[in-house]
């Protein structure tokens, strides 16, 4: 079951608003989906990222993968190959009927297949070249029978997005305007020159929304460094093998693991998923993150920098975010994981934190998902379904109580749930604490303190946790705006 994301539920209403009558099942479930392009210079850590954006291909509608060139690797220089993808492909065929007894919004083997193309991967930076993948881009972009928004994902170099949003500048420059708004845009570090140097420039004045990752570090090479040490246990060797490389099926048998031979690793180890973060912000878990960044998710927490373009929350109030790119030297968590660096250990954990705050989450629900390749249903854990009573935006005077009710929440397996509301304050813009009265109930009561000003948020999580293996975690948020 998905939950619709706050934008969704908006246009649904439009919708039947103006049609005067409700859209089919099918019709609302379409709505519902998240459309996804994900650009991948196929290194080893995209690898890993694949395998776990294969299991969560029920969530969205893919609209293509393509392989993409990066400062990293390009043609000829440490080059997985341009059917690198291909492998994983077949494993996921292999369990596809599988994942299908556990949600039937799988996307066939088939229909990945013909969505995976070469961009331009000749050398790093290039968008000369009209390349298969940079078509598939324009084709999708300028298909007006789908209007919904679209996710670009740059795990790699931005060349192909780049490429394709060239072409249709040169060849469509009436559509332009069409385009920019159907797109976001997610990039893990700007992995070439192509965003600087093409897209801001040509499609700044669009005011896309645009995502740049640093914090995904805390998943990749260094999550050793970048995490506390209570977290490690999601991701050591003898929970990578109980969970994910053993007994799961070929796909997660395919995933890149440590494999002993590195100082530091055991062999099962998590190796990297670095560019994970730039489809974990588009998994709807329910913390309504995916249209406000700065709201925090799976993928982590943003801050606006300039117009619409997010950047990793810095903990330091001296430091000035650089005018230009975003990326491997430049990118403060980079810097911070460097011996001799300045930052100290408390403020790097906090850098990294708004991802690993849910590594147990986000790791247990890849445990289930990798059930999900070899278990009949009745065997495997599915997430619970969290339902507000209220709605998820309020407005509330400072002094008011408020009723916080999650009654309607239930669990695909009959599991027995448990409840914790909690302020997620890194989110909100008061900078005190709210007391929670009952916040291990179903049904809390929260107390808008005195101090409060005039639009100053609050913003609370209701996080539900089924009592399954492995334990799965779902969300609603409630923001109260004071009035
Ligand atoms: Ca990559
Ligand atoms: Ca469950
Ligand atoms: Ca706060």
């Amino acid at each position: 079951m998905k939950r619709k994301s706050y934008q969704t539920v908006k246009l649904l209403t439009v919708l039947a608003l103006l049609f005067g009558s409700t859209l089919s099942f099918s019709q609302k479930k379409q709505e519902q989906k998240t459309r996804v392009i994900i650009t991948s210079d196929g290194e080893i850590d995209d690898e890993c990222s694949l395998v776990r954006f294969l299991l969560y291909g029920n969530e969205w509608d893919i609209e293509g993968i393509v392989t993409s060139s990066s400062q990293y690797h390009w043609h000829g220089h440490k080059w997985a190959g341009d059917d690198w993808i291909d492998p994983s492909l077949e494993a996921y065929a292999a369990v596809y009927p599988n994942l299908m007894k556990h949600d039937s919004n799988y996307p066939s083997p088939q229909y990945l297949a013909d969505h995976t193309f070469l961009g331009n991967v000749e050398t790093e930076g290039e968008m000369e070249l009209i390349t298969d993948g940079s078509q598939h881009i324009v084709k999708v972009l300028l298909d007006e029978s789908d209007n919904r928004p679209i996710w670009l994902q740059a795990w790699g170099g931005t060349n192909t997005i780049a490429r394709a949003l060239k072409t249709i500048e040169e060849e469509h420059p009436e559509k332009m305007q069409y385009v920019a708004n159907k797109m976001r845009f997610f990039f893990i570090w700007e992995q070439d020159k192509t965003y600087q140097e093409y897209i801001r420039p040509h499609w700044g004045k669009y005011n896309i929304m645009t995502i740049i990752s640093d914090q995904f570090e805390a998943i990749a090479y260094r999550w050793k460094i970048a995490q506390p040490e209570k977290m490690h246990q999601y991701y050591d060797g003898t929970w990578m093998k109980e969970n994910i490389l053993n007994n799961h099926g070929p796909l997660t048998a395919s995933y890149k693991s440590h494999t002993g031979d590195k100082e530091g690793f055991v062999d099962g180890d998590f190796r990297s998923e670095g560019d994970s973060p730039a489809f974990m912000h588009t998994i709807l878990t329910g913390l309504g993150n995916l249209d406000n960044p700065d709201w925090g998710g799976w993928g982590g927490r943003y801050v606006k920098v300039r117009e619409n373009t997010w950047l990793d929350p810095v903990p330091d109030k001296s430091y000035e975010y650089p005018k230009g790119r975003w990326y491997g030297s430049n990118g403060w968590g980079r810097s911070s994981l460097r011996e001799g660096s300045n930052a100290t250990a408390e403020q790097r954990s906090e850098y990294f934190k708004p991802i690993w705050r849910w590594s147990d989450a986000f790791q247990n629900d890849f445990a289930a998902r990798a059930d999900w390749c070899v278990k009949p249903f009745a065997e495997a854990n599915h997430p619970p379904v969290v339902k507000l009573k209220s709605a998820n935006y309020l407005k509330a005077k400072a002094g008011a109580k408020i009723k916080l009710s999650a009654k309607g929440t239930s669990d695909p397996d009959g599991d027995v749930l448990s409840y914790t509301w909690w302020q997620y304050k890194e989110a909100d813009s008061y900078e005190g604490e709210v007391e929670i009265l009952n916040n291990a109930k179903q049904v809390a009561f929260v107390s808008v303190p005195s101090d409060v000003k005039r639009g100053q948020t609050i913003h609370l999580v209701c996080e539900v946790k089924d009592n399954g293996m492995p334990q799965l975690t779902r969300y609603q948020r409630i923001v109260i705006e004071v009035e």
